[in-house]
C-alpha cells in the first residue's frame, strides 16, 4: 500500500498512527508529498487533491481519513480502533475531535489565504465559537476518566489528541488547556505512548 502524506497535516497523522497501531507500518510506503503543489501522483490518486489518500494492494485509491480508517481496521492485526463494545462512546469522541479538527485547519486555512480578517469574518467567528465550544465539551466528558483495560488506542483517542496537538501546534494563542485540567491530563496520556510521539507535528 502507498499512503500520501506530509508532516503537518492532522488527517494524515491520524491515518499514520492508525497504520502504526494496527501493525502495517512494513505494508505501507510513506509518499511524502504538498497536497498545495498539484503533484500529479496525489491528483492520480484523490482528484480532490487532498490528503491523506492511501493506494491499497489492489490498487483502489481511497481518500478522506475516516474512510481510510474503516478500511485499514478491517486489515493488518492487534486492537480495534473501534471496539464494538464501545461503539457509540468511541464514535461520539472521534465525532467532537473531527469537529475539532476541521474548525482548527480551517481556521489556518482561511488565514494563509485571505489574510488576519479571516478571524472576524462570520465563518471565522463561527470556526471560533465551535472550537471554545467542542473544548468545554470535551473537558466534560465522563469518558475522559475511564482507565482503558488496554493501552491500545481507539479511533476516538487518536482523533481528539491529534485535533489537540494540531491547535497547539498552529493556533497556539487559543491555550487549549488552560482551564482544562481533565481534557490536558488525558491528553498527557495518549500523547505519552509511542506512536502518537513519534508522528508529531514538524
Ligand atoms: N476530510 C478530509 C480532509 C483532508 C484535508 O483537508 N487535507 C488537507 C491537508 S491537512 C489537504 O490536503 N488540503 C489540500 C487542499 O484542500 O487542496 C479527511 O478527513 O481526509
Amino acid at each position: 500500500m502507498e499512503l500520501f502524506l506530509n508532516s503537518s497535516s492532522p488527517y494524515a497523522r491520524m491515518v499514520r498512527i492508525m497504520v502504526l497501531e494496527k501493525g502495517l507500518a512494513e505494508a505501507v510506503t510513506l509518499r511524502w508529498c504538498d497536497p498545495w503543489s498539484d503533484d500529479p501522483a496525489l491528483l492520480e490518486a484523490n482528484p480532490a487533491a487532498r490528503i491523506p489518500a492511501l493506494i491499497a494492494d489492489d490498487g483502489t485509491a481511497l481518500g478522506e481519513s475516516l474512510l481510510i480508517a474503516f478500511y485499514l481496521e478491517g486489515l493488518g492485526h492487534g486492537q480495534p480502533l473501534i471496539p464494538a463494545s464501545r461503539l457509540s462512546e468511541v464514535l461520539h469522541l472521534a465525532g467532537l475531535g473531527q469537529g475539532l479538527m476541521d474548525a482548527a485547519f480551517n481556521t489556518v486555512i482561511a488565514r494563509k489565504h485571505q489574510g488576519s480578517e479571516a478571524d472576524a469574518s462570520v465563518l471565522g467567528q463561527r470556526r471560533k465559537r465551535a472550537i471554545t465550544r467542542l473544548l468545554d465539551q470535551l473537558e466534560l466528558e465522563p469518558e475522559l476518566d475511564v482507565p482503558q483495560a488496554t493501552t491500545a488506542l481507539t479511533l476516538a483517542d487518536i482523533s481528539v489528541a491529534v485535533a489537540l496537538d494540531y491547535l497547539a501546534f498552529r493556533l497556539p494563542e487559543v491555550s487549549w488547556a488552560k482551564d482544562r485540567p481533565r481534557l490536558e491530563a488525558w491528553h498527557r496520556r495518549i500523547t505519552s505512548t509511542e506512536n502518537v510521539k513519534t508522528t508529531a507535528f514538524q
